[in-house]
């Protein structure tokens, strides 16, 4: 699947705006053909949001089950004859779509696009109603997990990430127009050797008779510096300008479907960043240099709009991240907004691209979650449904992110249970999963404190390994001292595997604003000490080639006793304004302070 494009033969027309909107706790409305009519009883909705924070009601911020949205839309009348094609970049966590009474498609997860060919329910010119039913349930065969338990208050949605549970259509929806025969896929691969870079290519074409496929690469100055024939073949380039860590140089191809009279039938165009990726014994490689990651875990988490992709936070967010020295991020724990990584790729920032599999740790709650006495693999939890299910969302995450140079690593999962017999089984298949559908990139998984050293049985199958530690905080809390001795002798434990470790998370919460002479955890003298800590770490040990402060920002989290509006690891606040550790990070990561 392609993202919808504007070329010489596509065209698209964007779907955001407010539509209509309705909760369903009675899940009747799928019976009661509300797609079939203008949607009763509405209220308003922006789409890209999430729901939840937008509405004055806490029965909508905490509501789950079916959610209906609705919106009419004019067909352009210019796309006659067109294949038109309804497109969601995103609806968390599943969707049911139809256009007027015809249903046309459904998806399961809440992070990666689906679309549906619409072209016979639709006439150009005229307008159609389209209606998606969305459901935000989170369930042991859902990726992330979750269960509703009953309560004598009713039911409750239990999970066990701690992320609050946004939903909605988050990002943007796209009607589009492309001919019949088109290019439905592309995926490239690049190299090089001394100054020539290599682009191979794959082009998908459908319904192409008589139709050939000519590609044409050009610089970022419009030049053509290489053309090709055929459905895959790979293109020389001279003097090539590789994309490298802080300079995201990017090509454009071009891959079009071409008559006998050289007639351009359809075209659409890929980034292209010329890099390499490798890793060597204990060394993460970019372009055969060795790379240390400095930067973030993130989240997609801003006040109002919740997961909702905004281009204004997008741009500012990457400006911070300029700002402070960082030069890559973790999607923790979903994928991102296609445009997140377009602008990574423009930007030269480098990317960790984690699926949405949090919370595959029933032993991980420890209270802050609650849902307390499950075991994590059995056939009445975390099961072959799943795992199936999350090798889908696997398949998925690679199918839209394989062609963004900004993405170096992937990240199946973040925490699970990983040091027993139920967890080797379970991820020993997605590891294969992963490298099938894409044999260039290192895979890994994010290793919990739970497992440490000596006893996860995952980590076997990573290229990468990823940790994430909170000595001086959950565990020696306030005892950095002692911190300190604890993690040495865990990471060099790890360090003896033979494999470079990319400290995925290390945090401390801080309440911006609360100041302390001695060094008092959620004080953001501790924060900095606590950094300090684990730098004097990390800098002792060769395999780390990589340290992702947890988190970017403080963000909304579901409500308990260890969370005081949210999670207050940032090293910035939620509304982006620094903290004392903001500056100690930028003075270590290269930046003047
Ligand atoms: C880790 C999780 C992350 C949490 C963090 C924390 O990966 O999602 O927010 O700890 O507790 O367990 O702050």
């Amino acid at each position: 699947m392609l993202r919808p494009q504007d070329t010489t033969s596509r065209e698209r027309k964007n779907l955001d705006g407010l539509w209509s909107f309705r909760l369903d706790a009675e899940a009747s409305g799928r019976d009661a053909r509300w797609y079939a009519a203008p949607l009763a009883d509405a209220r308003d909705m922006a789409v890209p949001a999430s729901f939840n924070d937008v509405v004055a009601d806490a029965a909508v911020k905490d509501y789950f089950g079916d959610i209906w949205y609705q919106r009419t839309v004019r067909v352009p009348r210019g796309w006659d004859g067109q294949r038109v094609v309804l497109h969601f970049e995103s609806a968390t966590h599943r969707a049911t779509v139809w256009v007027d009474d015809h249903e046309v498609v459904s998806h399961e997860g809440g992070y990666t696009p689906f679309e549906a060919d619409i072209t016979e329910f639709v006439t150009a010119g005229d307008e159609v109603r389209v209606t998606a039913l969305v459901n935000n349930t989170l369930s042991f065969q859902s990726i992330p997990p979750g269960v509703i338990e009953q309560r004598p208050s009713g039911p409750a949605q239990v999970y066990w990430h701690d992320f609050f549970n946004y939903a909605g259509l988050h990002r943007s929806v796209w009607l589009s127009a492309t001919p019949q025969a088109r290019i439905e896929d592309l995926t490239v691969v690049t190299g090089f050797a001394g100054s020539t870079g290599s682009v191979q290519w794959t082009a998908d074409a459908v319904d192409q008779d008589g139709l050939d496929v000519h590609v044409v690469l050009r610089d970022a100055a419009g030049e053509v510096v290489a053309e090709g024939d055929g459905p895959t073949g790979t293109l020389d380039v001279a003097d090539v300008h590789l994309w490298a860590p802080g300079d995201g140089y990017l090509y454009d191809l071009e891959v079009q479907l071409v008559d006998d009279g050289g007639e351009v039938r359809d075209s659409i165009h890929q980034n292209v960043g010329i890099r390499t990726v490798e890793v060597r014994g204990t060394e993460f490689l970019i372009n055969g240099e060795p790379f240390y990651f400095t930067g973030f875990g993130m989240h997609e988490d801003h006040a109002i709009i919740g997961k909702a992709h905004n281009n204004a936070h997008l741009v500012n967010d990457f400006e911070l991240l300029d700002w402070i020295g960082a030069n890559s991020f973790r999607t923790s724990h979903y994928p991102y907004s296609e445009d997140v990584l377009d602008y990574a790729d423009k930007h030269g920032i480098v990317v960790i691209d984690e699926t949405a599999a949090v919370g595959i740790n029933m032993g991980l709650g420890g209270g802050i979650f609650g849902g307390q006495g499950y075991t994590t693999y059995s056939p009445e939890t975390i099961n072959d449904a799943t795992q199936q299910v999350h090798a889908q969302a696997i398949r998925e995450l690679v199918a839209r992110d394989k062609n963004h140079p900004s993405v170096v690593v992937w990240s199946i999962a973040n925490e699970p249970e990983s040091d027993t017999q139920g967890a080797e089984d379970y991820f020993r298949p997605l590891f294969d999963v992963a490298r099938e559908a894409d044999p260039t990139r290192p895979v890994g998984f994010v290793n919990v404190m739970l497992a440490p050293h000596g006893t996860c049985r995952v980590s076997q199958f990573a290229d990468v390994l990823m940790l994430n530690r909170y000595y001086g905080w959950y565990v020696n809390t306030g005892d950095l001292a002692g911190a300190e001795i604890a993690w040495t002798e865990e990471l060099q434990g790890w360090a003896s595997e033979g494999k470079p470790i990319v400290i995925t998370e290390y945090g401390a919460d801080t309440l911006s604003g609360n100041h302390s002479l001695t060094p008092q955890p959620w004080s953001e003298e501790y924060q900095v000490d606590y950094l300090d800590m684990n730098h004097r770490v990390f800098d002792s040990i060769d395999a780390v080639v990589g340290e992702h402060v947890w988190n970017f920002a403080d963000f909304a989290t579901t409500s308990g006793i260890m969370r005081v509006d949210g999670n207050k690891k940032g090293a910035f606040t939620r509304d982006r304004r620094p903290k004392s550790a903001a500056f100690a990070l930028r003075r270590r990561w290269n930046k003047e302070a």
